[in-house]
């Protein structure tokens, strides 16, 4: 494997071709690539093995494809539930996640270049033309300018690199005559517009057909955008500009990098996570590595590496700098505030931060890598996939999981800078995983509930342009893939660019920027690589001795404070602070000193943000403790052998499946379909599982009406046409006001979109079988035994893969916190309370404030706390920024800290990822 070439310090001077050209963006930028060194540790993998699991990765991939081409292009998304595309205006909207959808057949655009890397090359020649024929790329429609970029300007250069690298070659692609490229281009013409402000970072969104200016574009009107979003575009529009000569394409991204780069904190050097586009104020003054932040980082270490830029590389390092000094809390990487970076700013992690690890290994820093990487690993193993948000002790705070490719970006990166076979194991969890939880018969569907094993009716673009490419990639060796991956830079939506850009139309490189990188003082820069030699020094056990302490981390993990704590108090013997899990409100000393807090001194104003802090953060926990946990409607019978996971609202009377077994049965319509009088079919319903239609009458008369006519269970289905818990909070159904003891059986409540996906099974097979309980049940033999031994169709023989690969017990591997909280009296949430209104007054629901409880934040703490406690006192005693809270505040400054904190605290729990 190659070494890292080029570049000051790192054993060569700049190269001929490209500072990095050795370098790939495969490996450590900065390592040698050690696959080929490892002799212990995790047991090495053959080459027979490692195959039959690249083999398995292109058998997922098209399945994926397979079934987007067939059932849903050219739509944007395939949405794998109901087997259609997702066409926005067509589907109820779900916010900011649909303004990736352009009517631009996001998928194939997305999945280009990843069709070459899985040497499909037969099929990206018909993708390429039917890109060429079909998109278009000036529809009427307000799209994200980030995700536009990332994701379809990205996969047309990605496309265009590869298309250009295989025509050369002499056999594919003999046509082709640049025609991405110019689509591209016309692309990026487009979201020019954006960039017309003052500060130069582009609005967040534009309308393709009308820009930003036009009464018709509705768009224009934003203030803020997030660092993410003006902060990763240089690679897409460099690329665009020195493929094309036209500079301006690369001078608007440089232009927005150098003014975030100006705005940054100047005493911690962090950013926030969003920005006025008008003003370059912080709006949200919290600090990550996660959402809102993440690519701005990743893409000023790329930019080094693809154009060559010193000043990349020194901003990189001065963020990287700050981030080790106060986001990283190994293995954690939790935000800080940008004013105050020893104050953190939450408790939880976003699943986003998961491709960090991958850009330090870029970076060459592996210990903290390893570190967050098995971290996550031990999360993943928890939950089967990384929930969107999770608490500091590892507990679940946003359930979802879109199939992000994070984790799997880093271990790939791992995997190539340490050549420790532990990776590969990894990765073979993730695709068993995904086969086991996330395969549907038409595609793979999200995670809607990591805990329930529920889906989402949602196949986002990137799990082909990333996912696919990171898990091949693992298994590959060189000779498996038909060109050398290490010419190329993976840019955030892993679309490659060729390292030769670094040293063509160069002319444009720091016109018009206002980069102040000279007057760095760049003493403390990193310009060397690690030497491989110390990182390993000739044991290749390194890498399982920085996991082996972490083994454990989520399992006996203590809850964190969301404060690191100030210890030096406790030490000269003063009382340790008030906290808010403590506070009663009725105890006169805890009232007393909630007084003193911000008034007498810095220390008292210190812990009074902490103690406002946790107190939002506790009561947002205690909310989302009790939030409804929702139930799961598998589809067990042929074909979805329990693939399909509906997510379902309980009831308050009837069997309470979070304390009994699940019940299975077969389904049946009563008759009549509301269900508000006696049954006149109860030979059809008898044994069975009762489908009801709501409304008309209450929900406990329905369940009385098919228990009498025999059925063992019910499902109601909402008659609200088009409703779905994708963009409804679910609520559980409330009884009739009186005794509903007599009612035994279990009922759960369906929206009509996931009812209906039932409804067109019974249509489609007639005999359906569903499994309701609290959680779905890993596929077992008996849900197999139906399975028609001649596949038909890709999803059938890759039922058969996945059923060869593992049977697993039904084990119940619910948590104890995940006992305790679905043992929780079911509430609706806060949020929720505006919906619960709609609800007509015969199916009330239950009141949210009843039988609020608290649940214990006690644990037993491991040594791994201790350590992370001490490690977090020292870096509090050595550090020379934490002076803000030794200054004496005046009252007013302190309150108007607190509001800003509270704003941005309350700001983050709207967040959507
Ligand atoms: C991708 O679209 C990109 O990786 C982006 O930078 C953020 N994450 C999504 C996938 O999770």
């Amino acid at each position: 494997m190659s070494e890292a070439g080029g570049g000051r310090g790192c054993g060569s001077s700049v190269p001929q071709r490209a500072p990095w050209s050795l370098v790939a963006a495969t490996a450590a930028f900065c390592l040698v690539s050690a696959t080929s060194v490892w002799t212990a540790g995790a047991a090495p993998m053959s080459r027979e093995e490692r195959q039959k699991l690249g083999n398995q990765v292109l058998e997922m991939f098209d399945h994926a494809y397979g079934n987007y081409m067939e059932h849903a292009y050219p739509a944007d998304e395939l949405m794998p539930l109901t087997c259609r595309g997702r066409v926005r205006g067509q589907e109820p909207s779900r916010g900011d996640v649909d303004d990736a959808l352009g009517k631009f057949s996001l998928t194939l655009i997305d999945s280009l270049d990843t069709l070459v890397v899985l040497n499909k090359t037969k099929e990206f020649e018909d993708a390429v033309r039917k890109v060429l024929r079909d998109v278009n790329l000036d529809n009427d429609v307000v799209v994200s300018v980030f995700e536009t970029n990332i994701r379809v300007l990205g996969g047309l250069l990605g496309g265009h690199s590869l298309a250009i690298m295989l025509k050369e070659k002499g056999e594919y692609m003999q046509w082709y005559n640049d025609e991405l490229l110019q689509m591209a281009k016309q692309l990026g013409y487009k979201l020019l517009p954006a960039f017309n402000t003052t500060s130069g970072l582009p609005y967040p969104r534009i309308n393709l057909k009308f820009g930003i200016r036009k009464p018709e574009a509705r768009t224009g009107t934003e203030t803020d955008t997030c660092t993410a979003c003006a902060g990763t575009l240089i690679l897409e529009f460099a690329a665009l500009s020195r493929f094309t000569g036209a500079t301006i394409f690369e001078e608007y991204a440089r232009k927005a990098l150098d003014f975030l780069w100006e705005k940054r904190q100047r005493s911690s050097n962090l950013v926030g996570v969003t920005i006025n586009i008008h003003t370059g104020d912080w709006v949200r003054k919290d600090s990550g590595v996660g959402a809102g932040i993440d690519s701005y980082y990743e893409y000023l270490l790329k930019a080094y590496v693809l154009l060559g830029d010193d000043s990349f590389l020194e901003r990189f390092n001065t963020h990287y700098d700050a981030i080790m000094r106060y986001i990283s809390q190994p293995p954690l990487l939790l935000d800080v505030h940008i004013h105050k970076p020893m104050l953190n700013a939450r408790t939880w992690m976003d699943a986003l931060l998961a491709f960090f690890p991958g850009l330090q290994v870029l970076k060459g820093d592996i210990r903290p890598a390893i570190e967050t990487h098995e971290m996550l690993y031990q999360v993943i193993k928890k939950h089967n996939f990384l929930p969107e948000a999770f608490t500091t002790d590892f507990r679940v705070h946003w359930a979802q999981h879109p199939l992000r490719p994070e984790f799997a970006e880093s271990t790939y990166f791992l995997y190539k800078a340490t050549g420790d076979p532990y990776y590969l194991e990894v990765g073979k969890t993730l695709i068993e995983n995904l086969n086991k939880y996330a395969r549907v018969p038409c595609g793979f569907a999200a995670m809607k509930d990591v805990r329930t094993g529920s889906h989402e009716d949602r196949m986002d673009s990137f799990f082909l342009a990333e996912m696919f490419k990171y898990l091949y990639l693992l298994f590959a060796d060189k000779e498996d893939i038909i060109f050398d991956i290490e010419d190329y830079i993976f840019t955030t939506e892993a679309h490659l660019l060729p390292l030769w850009l670094s040293t063509t139309n160069q002319s444009i490189s720091k016109k018009n920027t206002t980069s102040e990188y000279t007057e760095l003082d760049d003493s403390n820069f990193d310009w060397t690589c690690p030497n491989t030699q110390i990182l390993f020094p000739n044991d290749p056990l390194y890498a399982q001795s920085i996991r082996e302490p972490l083994k454990n981390v989520v399992d006996k993990s203590c809850p964190r404070g969301i404060i690191r704590v100030r210890e030096e108090s406790f030490r000269s013997g003063a009382k340790p602070p008030l906290r808010a899990r403590d506070f009663m409100a009725t105890n006169p000393e805890h009232l007393e000193i909630l007084k003193k807090m911000g008034a007498a001194s810095s220390i008292d104003a210190e812990d009074g943000l902490r103690f406002m802090q946790e107190m939002i953060e506790l009561s947002s926990q205690q909310q989302k403790e009790q939030q409804l946990p929702p139930r799961a409607v598998q589809i067990v019978s042929h074909p979805f052998f329990g693939r399909v996971v509906l997510t379902a609202g309980p009831a308050q009377f009837g069997l309470d499946l979070s304390k009994h077994k699940e019940t299975r049965g077969f389904v049946a319509s009563s008759k009549p379909y509301n269900g508000c009088s006696e049954l006149t079919n109860p030979e059809a319903v008898m044994g069975k599982i009762a489908l009801i239609q709501r409304g008309q009458c209450m929900f406990a008369e329905k369940a009385r009406n098919i228990q009498n006519a025999g059925a063992i269970g019910g499902i109601v289905i909402d008659d609200n046409e088009g409703s779905s818990s994708d963009t409804a909070p679910l609520f559980q159904m409330a009884g009739d006001g009186k005794d509903t003891d007599d009612i035994k059986i279990p009922m759960l409540f369906l929206f009509s979109k996931e009812g209906s996906i039932i409804l067109d099974a019974i249509r489609e097979y007639e005999e359906v079988e569903v499994l309701l309980s609290d959680k779905a049940k890993d596929r077992d033999p008996e849900m197999e035994n139906e399975e028609q031994p001649s596949s038909e169709n890709d999803s059938q023989s890759a039922e058969q893969i996945t059923s060869s690969s593992q049977e697993v017990d039904l084990v119940d591997q619910e948590s104890p916190e995940e006992s305790s909280l679905n043992s929780q009296p079911e509430s609706l949430s806060l949020a929720d309370m505006d919906n619960a209104a709609s609800v007509s007054p015969s199916e009330q629901i239950s009141n949210p404030m009843e039988n609020h409880e608290t649940t214990s934040l006690d644990g037993e703490c491991t040594d791994l706390d201790n350590q992370l406690q001490e490690q977090s006192e020292t870096e509090e005693d050595s550090n020379p920024n934490v002076s803000w809270g030794k200054k004496v505040q005046p009252i007013d400054s302190i309150l108007a800290d607190w509001n800003e904190d509270i704003e941005a605290f309350e700001m983050m729990e709207k967040d959507e990822l």
